[in-house]
């Protein structure tokens, strides 16, 4: 058998804090790789779980393991991402708070996945009645449906998130999950009408045109070739080597049928994909700057609605409707995949909740426009929340145990996300007010308003220098974000247009009179007669964004934080650079060290005097008396010495590994000689 010290050698340490050189940023990155080359890819700083996506599937999400980590301490078992769904649930069961468990971390990271498996350990492990069954199944196949609506390939991931995603999964009184409820952030619709080099759109186009029965297609009017559609070619890749759309086509079905669809709306779903499609398809042709649709479909009305407009803006009218119709079906989906989780038994209105947060991790491309901007400040917005709650949980836990608490410095981010949200100067207001000013506002003219108004912040950057000459390296229609992840610069092309947002109004009066159920609840009459100026995308985002971090500060938080090994999506490539980069800017060492500020490691005595009393015989094999007098009896034993720890009010606090891995050796020698003495008929301490 591996001594515990030779395994630690070999796999490196489970938790950051018992690193030796907890300060070494290469120490981590070594410890990471040491578990990263074992299939480790679980490693914890304290309660916090650091993730490396192995890009291969690992057998570590059975039953069996499921099994393994059900109702036991955090500590006791190797670090796991059920280890910190089954403790969330066990708080929100012993504790009753709400519980919310934050997945971050960038674009391929695995933060989707991480979600997946949490989500597949309460469905298989909590409780449940026949009832309870139906909402787990409907739970779980409310994955695949979203994700074939709002992922798509990206340069980043194959499977990349285009949508954020909060998911409230409640429990009763027993435990089982009963209902769960969705909220969706900003879709990225562009990409309906638009996808870059390289890059996909939504999954479920090329999954219908692939694996839809030869009468759907027939009925809808689609060709079994993803090449016939101007929607779906612009990036030049409708195949995908890991995405399989005919046998994704058949779960999706499925999962629809499951969550509670009816023939009827599937097909008229469906009907609304491909309309979409033929949308794309309809182009324009005509003469002196006057548009005409050159095919004869049979799509009159747009002749009709579009002959006004020149060429460019009736294209751009086209894509504004597609673009409308594909996001209102999105969010109708949302609202009909709650309505079927919606918990209804009102004998027992009172239920406990786990939220789940999976969003668009941050991302920086050769290109980037306004929907960078967006989810990149929403990675701000976490990334700020996470530091908050950290830093302020951190510091309670010590004025609570009596202990005194050492402030750590940190680099708090806030001053990114008040430069992009705050009132009147924010980078969102001048946007908004360039929006809405009538005359000559033009995405030129927001670049120039930004240098005047922000052009002086440390965070933002132009091709204008301060003495009036210009920064040779970007672009005059760019704007430079440094963000706490790292620089980005958007090119405001675009950037007022997508914020505005706007359909024509006879289009909207088209699609109201439409006899598609599901776009007659998208789009509301009431809407045509309504006078006020809808909010602008950014500033809806920014407000949904707002409520988000009110709900998720009511909730006691866990966190992933994932990480990337490499950028070409490749198994056991641990590119160092790429890391160390994110373990920065996660603020991972930050993270540690506010963690061991003064002490490695902490425990409850509870758990402490559990595992360890068998090294003393007074303590053996019960303490009767108070448990930090138990605990201090213990460790007295063990020959602490008294700059070793602190006994806080209910937790014991070492300051060294060394102590801590002592202590553990002891343990696995007792184990031994135990198992020696046993078989020699010996009958533990008397
Ligand atoms: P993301 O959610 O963080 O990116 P995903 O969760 O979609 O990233 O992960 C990207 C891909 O990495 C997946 O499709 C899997 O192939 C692989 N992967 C991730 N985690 C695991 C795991 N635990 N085991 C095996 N393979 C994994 V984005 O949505 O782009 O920000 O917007
Ligand atoms: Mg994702």
């Amino acid at each position: 058998m591996e001594s515990a010290l030779t395994a630690r050698d070999r796999v490196g340490v489970q938790d950051f804090v018992l690193l030796e050189n907890y300060t070494s940023e290469a120490a981590f990155i070594e410890n990471l790789r040491k578990r990263f080359k074992e299939n480790l890819i679980y490693t914890y700083i304290g309660s916090v779980l650091v993730s490396v996506n192995p890009y291969k599937d690992l057998e570590i999400y059975t039953k069996n393991h499921m099994e393994r980590y059900r109702g036991v301490n955090f500590y006791e078992v190797s670090p796991h991402i059920y280890a910190v769904a089954d403790n969330s649930y066990r708080s929100m069961r012993t504790e009753g708070k709400d519980q919310c468990i934050l997945i971050s971390g960038e674009s391929g990271a695995g933060k989707t996945e991480a979600s997946k498996k949490i989500l597949q350990y309460y469905a298989i492990t909590c409780p449940a009645s026949e009832q309870v069954q139906t909402v787990k199944d409907r739970l779980l196949q409310s994955n695949p449906v979203l994700e074939a609506f709002g992922n798509a390939k990206t340069l980043r991931n194959d499977n990349s998130s285009r949508f954020g995603k909060y998911m409230d999964i409640q429990f009763d009184f027993k435990g089982a999950p009963v209902g769960g409820h969705i909220i969706n952030y900003l879709l990225e619709k562009s990409r309906v009408v638009h996808q870059n080099h390289g890059e996909r759109n939504f999954h479920i186009f090329y999954q219908l045109i692939e694996g839809g029965e030869e009468d759907l297609l027939r009925r809808l009017g689609l060709e079994r070739n993803p090449l016939q559609y101007q929607y779906l070619i612009k990036g030049n890749c409708p195949k995908v080597s890991s995405i399989n759309d005919r046998s994704d086509w058949k779960v999706v079905r499925k999962a629809l049928t499951v969550i509670g669809f009816s023939e009827d709306e599937v097909e008229e779903l469906l009907n609304i994909i491909a309309s979409v499609l033929h949308l794309g398809n309809v182009q324009y042709g005509g003469e002196e700057g006057s548009a005409c649709i050159t095919s004869d479909t049979q799509i009159k009305y747009l002749a009709r609605l579009m002959s006004p407009l020149n060429l460019e803006q009736a294209s751009s009218a086209r894509d504004a409707l597609s673009k409308a119709v594909y996001g209102r079906t999105f969010t109708w989906l949302v609202n009909k995949i709650n309505a079927s989780l919606a918990y209804t038994d009102d004998s027992h209105k009172h239920y406990s909740v786990i939220g789940l947060l999976d969003i668009y991790g941050f991302e920086v491309f050769q290109h980037n426009s306004f929907e960078q901007f967006c989810i990149n400040y929403c990675n701000e917005k976490l990334q700020q929340l996470f530091i908050e709650l950290t830093l302020k949980s951190e510091q309670e836990e010590y004025e609570a145990e009596g202990i005194t608490w050492e402030p750590v410095q940190y680099f708090n981010n806030k001053i990114i996300c008040d430069l992009v949200e705050e009132k009147f100067k924010g980078i969102i207001s001048i946007l908004d007010e360039e929006c809405l000013r009538p005359g000559d506002a033009s995405d030129f003219t927001f670049l120039e308003k930004l240098e005047d108004t922000v052009g002086g912040h440390p965070h933002f950057v132009t091709h204008k220098l301060a003495d009036g000459k210009t920064r040779k390296v970007m672009g005059r229609e760019e704007f430079r974000l440094l963000h706490y992840a790292g620089e980005v610069n958007y090119n405001v092309n675009g950037f007022l247009d997508k914020n505005n947002d706007l359909l024509f109004r006879n289009l909207k009066e088209v699609m109201v009179m439409s006899e598609n159920k599901i776009l007659t609840q998208c789009f509301d009459r009431e809407e045509l007669s309504d006078k006020k100026r809808p909010d602008t995308a950014a500033t809806q985002f920014k407000a949904s964004l707002a409520k988000l971090m009110e709900i998720l500060m009511s909730k006691e938080p866990s966190y992933v934080r994932c990480i990337k090994p490499n950028d070409s999506k490749q198994a056991g490539r641990f590119d160092e650079v790429l890391i160390r980069h994110q373990v920065k800017y996660l603020g991972l060492m930050e993270n540690l060290r506010v963690r061991r500020a003064g002490f490695a490691y902490r425990r409850r005595y509870e758990v402490f005097l559990q595992r360890y009393k068998s090294l003393c015989p007074d303590t053996w094999p019960n303490w009767q008396g108070k448990l930090s007098d138990g605990v201090s009896t213990l460790v007295k034993h063990l020959g602490y010495k008294p700059e070793e720890y602190k006994l806080g009010r209910s937790k014991i606090f070492i300051r060294f590994p060394k102590t801590l891995f002592a202590t553990e050796d002891a343990l696995e020698t007792r184990k031994h000689s135990l198992a020696t003495k046993l078989q020699a008929g010996w009958k533990g301490y008397s």
